[in-house]
């Protein structure tokens, strides 16, 4: 019988690539929990065959609807896949209070009711618990990093890693954990840097970076992350943490001028704005635990082309990301960036 998955979050960005490409490559059912936040969109899972894919909306954090949900996971292989959470450090400066509530709470309800009814978890997170590197430190995150968050974003996130960590440890939870570095492809909100870059290049605004350009992200594109996710919900061992990367390490500035040459501007066209305090200066990843021990390797190697899909979604779906941008724009405007 095909596995039913219980994906959270799957409204959001990567969650909605996820089950895109779970319905793709795998034959299982899907309930999508997804509370519809600011960041969730029902669009975002548009085209998906409805006798596979059913999306209930509601709270991670509301412990009778979640215990009706995970109950139903009776199946040998069944899993709750979890990703949704506040998921953008610039909000987490302005108002923390969801991000306690989402990320710890939520995460506590959902381990609680996969505990009760035994059913196997595999916890999303981010390479941002383990802090930021020095721009020339050789060594890069790995799994024995020790954690180190710097915002009320990660330091919910590393909250929530730390949960799944001692439930497993006390209570023999089933389940794994995957920290994995900045995603981009179709259907991220356009408050993040790069569909924000994109979208205001669209409607001729120049792209706005963050202080000097000089920090570093190690990009990824959301299907690679998917694939990744699978094979640690097949093969990865119970208990484990797998970092998730593909050596896509770029600064800030470098993105932005590939972003600007793909629209045929000059690479000097953007403006400097108000940096994000206590901005971590670089990410970067060492998966060498996931592709030697789960074989994984990644698909995406060439970043300028999967910007240019990206750039080329954008274009094409305007429908999709109009609605939010005059608001985004008007809250990144009161804060001087
Ligand atoms: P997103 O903000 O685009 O999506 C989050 C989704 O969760 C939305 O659909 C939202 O409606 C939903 N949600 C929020 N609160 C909820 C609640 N209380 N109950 C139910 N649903 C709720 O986020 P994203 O960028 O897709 O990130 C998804 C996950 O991946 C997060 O756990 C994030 O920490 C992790 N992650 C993100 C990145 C990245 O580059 N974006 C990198 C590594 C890890
Ligand atoms: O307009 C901008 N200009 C700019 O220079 C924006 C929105 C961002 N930036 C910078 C800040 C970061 O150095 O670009 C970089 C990327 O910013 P975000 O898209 O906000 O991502 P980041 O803070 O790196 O976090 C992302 O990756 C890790 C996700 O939002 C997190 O959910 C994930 O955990």
């Amino acid at each position: 019988m095909p596995r039913t998955l219980l994906v959270t979050g799957g409204a959001g960005f990567i969650g909605s690539n996820f089950v895109h490409y779970a319905t793709e490559h795998t034959d299982a059912r899907i309930i999508v929990l997804d509370k519809l936040t600011y960041a969730g969109n029902r669009a975002s899972l548009a085209g998906l065959p409805e006798d596979r894919v059913t999306l209930v909306e509601g709270d991670i954090a509301d412990a009778d609807l979640v215990g009706r949900l995970v109950a139903d996971l009776t199946g040998p292989d069944d899993a709750i896949v979890h990703y949704a959470a506040e998921s953008h450090n610039d909000n987490s400066l302005s108002d923390p209070s969801p991000f306690l509530t989402t990320n710890l709470i939520g995460t506590y309800t959902l381990i609680e009711a996969a505990r009760r009814h035994d059913v196997r978890f595999h916890h999303i997170s981010t390479d941002e618990v383990y802090g930021d590197l020095e721009l020339d430190d050789p060594q890069r995150f790995t799994e024995s990093t020790p954690y180190n968050p710097s915002s009320p974003y990660s330091s919910t996130k590393a909250g929530s890693d730390l949960l799944v960590r001692a439930w497993v440890r006390s209570f023999g939870l089933r389940a794994t954990i995957s920290n994995c570095s900045n995603n981009y492809g179709p259907r991220q909100h356009v408050e993040k840097f790069i569909p924000r870059q994109i979208t205001n290049l669209i409607d001729g605004i120049r792209p706005r970076l963050y202080g000097a350009g000089q920090n570093v992200r190690d990009w990824i594109h959301a299907d690679d992350h998917s694939s990744a996710v699978l094979a640690i919900l097949d093969r990865g061992r119970i208990g484990e943490t797998y970092l998730i990367g593909a050596d896509g390490e770029k600064s800030n500035k470098e993105v932005v001028g590939l972003i600007l040459e793909a629209f045929g501007r000059p690479a000097d066209d953007f403006d400097h704005v108000t940096d994000r305090p206590g901005h971590d200066l670089r990410y970067a990843i060492d998966s060498t635990k996931l592709r030697t021990e789960l074989g994984w390797t990644p698909s995406f190697s060439d970043f300028e082309a999967g910007i240019a899909d990206t750039i080329a979604w954008y274009r094409d779906n305007e429908d999709w990301w109009r609605p939010q941008k005059a608001e985004t724009e008007a809250k990144y405007a009161r804060s001087g960036q």
